[in-house]
């Protein structure tokens, strides 16, 4: 029997959901035209003023907002409330040293907490539940996005973050977790470290997880269902539109509700900008109709996707998503972070290296490493090994600080890179995702 956070929503008729997109729409391209001049100007640049948004059919009138739009606008421009209504930011990458930073009024997070909850419902939790949360806590939206909505439920939180496995099933065995919310990739890590400790699927309490922030397959979810003897749910969402919650799934894990009374979404050709109709595949473009400190209109998201309004057995009837296919631009997640190349190519040439690197992504033991392969430049080359290693641990530092991942950097001998006739090559992504 399905079970919902909000039925009168999750199960609203189309005309419903249409009614309460099209009023907060109209009402979203009003409060950012009277708020923020960076998207007044962007209307008037494309000749449309409020008066021409009646419904979401003339959603394609507006012009779309880009990463680079976050970055140019960087931090207040896009605000649409006055600071002091704002109690909290979120933080994500961005392409090069600036990150992207969203904020939040109070109303804000209470909505996304909603969102948050319905996912954890959607997953078979209740009050009963002790829901143990780890993803990472602080500019990273997984740990309070799942932290809010887990308190919603009224499941006894267990505000783990990420990390320290040993203490995570520790927890996990003297809490009796039930549900466990982290990345698939750190989900498969516990229940390999679980299975070298000796314990069994029924020696885990965990009945749910909740697992998103980066790309898996539907192999990785069998074998974390098997090893942790659970069933693995799928969440979406990015920072720039709130955090996590911004689609989910329900027990027929085929595809994530996006809730769709607070994000209008549609899938364009990323080429033309063309809207594509459901069922063909494209990127993913979000339109916040009910954030008020940080609205985003049109944003893309660089996700690769397909939509899909077919009626689902669980009696949700927001439209679905399928699992994010890829993405438009070249940036990797890399254990739950994202790092764009530009970002390390960045920290590099601030160290006076040439850009000649290559980037060498891999997961062993379900967990991702990241090699980073720097060839230094004639003039700095050297084979005191004491003075590499100096340099070595700089080059760590500097991307530590930039991407807040550790990466193993080495050094190598100038030209030993092979140099492409093409494209250059800088990512090797050797994961099976
Ligand atoms: O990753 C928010 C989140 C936290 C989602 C916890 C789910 C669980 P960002 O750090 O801004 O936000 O990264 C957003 O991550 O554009 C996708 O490329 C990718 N992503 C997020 N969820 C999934 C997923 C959070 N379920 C970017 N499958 C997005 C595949 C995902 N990719």
């Amino acid at each position: 029997m399905s079970r919902y956070y909000q039925p009168e929503i999750e199960t609203a008729s189309r005309e419903q959901i249409r009614t309460w997109q099209d009023e907060r729409l109209r009402k979203q391209v009003r409060h950012v035209w009277d708020h923020v001049p960076y998207y007044r100007k962007k209307m008037q640049d494309a000749g449309v003023s409020p008066e021409d948004i009646r419904s979401v059919d003339d959603l394609r009138k507006l012009p779309f907002l880009m990463k680079q739009d976050l970055k140019d606008a960087y931090p207040y421009g896009l605000l649409a409330v006055p600071l002091k209504d704002c109690v909290r930011i979120h933080s994500t990458s961005g392409t090069t040293g600036k990150r992207v930073v969203a904020f939040y009024t109070q109303h804000d997070i209470d909505l996304w907490e909603d969102c948050c909850a319905r996912a954890i419902v959607a997953a078979g939790g209740t009050n009963e539940d002790v829901c143990q949360v780890a993803y990472g806590y602080g500019l990273f939206t997984g740990g309070a996005g799942l932290d809010g909505g887990s308190h919603k439920v009224g499941c006894l939180t267990v505000p783990a973050s990420s990390g320290n496995t040993e203490r995570q099933i520790m927890f996990i065995r003297d809490l009796n977790a039930t549900i466990l919310c982290c990345t698939p990739s750190y989900a498969a890590y516990l229940g390999e470290s679980m299975k070298e400790m000796g314990l069994t699927p029924d020696q885990i309490p965990l009945k749910a997880g909740i697992f998103g922030a980066e790309a898996w397959s539907e192999e990785m979810r069998q074998s974390i269902q098997e090893t942790l003897g659970i069933k693995a749910y799928d969440i979406y969402g990015l920072t720039e539109i709130s955090g996590p919650g911004v689609a989910y799934e329900c027990e027929a894990q085929t595809g994530m509700h996006i809730n769709e009374d607070h994000f209008i979404a549609e899938v364009i050709n990323p080429d033309t900008g063309e809207v594509l109709p459901d069922g063909q595949q494209g990127e993913l473009v979000f339109t916040s109709i009910t954030k008020e400190a940080f609205p985003l209109i049109r944003y893309r998201t660089r996700d690769i996707c397909v939509l899909s309004h077919e009626k689902c057995p669980c009696g949700r009837t927001h439209v679905k998503m399928c699992k994010p296919r890829g993405r438009t631009d070249d940036m990797l997640i890399i254990r739950g972070v994202n790092v764009f190349p530009s970002q390390i190519e960045t920290v590099l040439l601030n160290q006076g290296y040439a850009a000649n690197y290559q980037i060498l992504v891999d997961r062993v033991r379900n967990t991702d490493t990241l090699d980073v392969q720097v060839e230094m430049t004639p003039e700095m080359f050297t084979d005191n090994l004491g003075e590499i290693s100096e340099r070595q641990k700089r080059l760590t530092e500097g991307l530590r600080a930039m991407l807040g991942l550790t990466a193993k950097v080495t050094l190598v001998a100038p030209k030993s890179i092979v140099r492409s006739e093409g494209k250059a090559v800088r990512v090797i992504d050797k994961r099976k995702i």
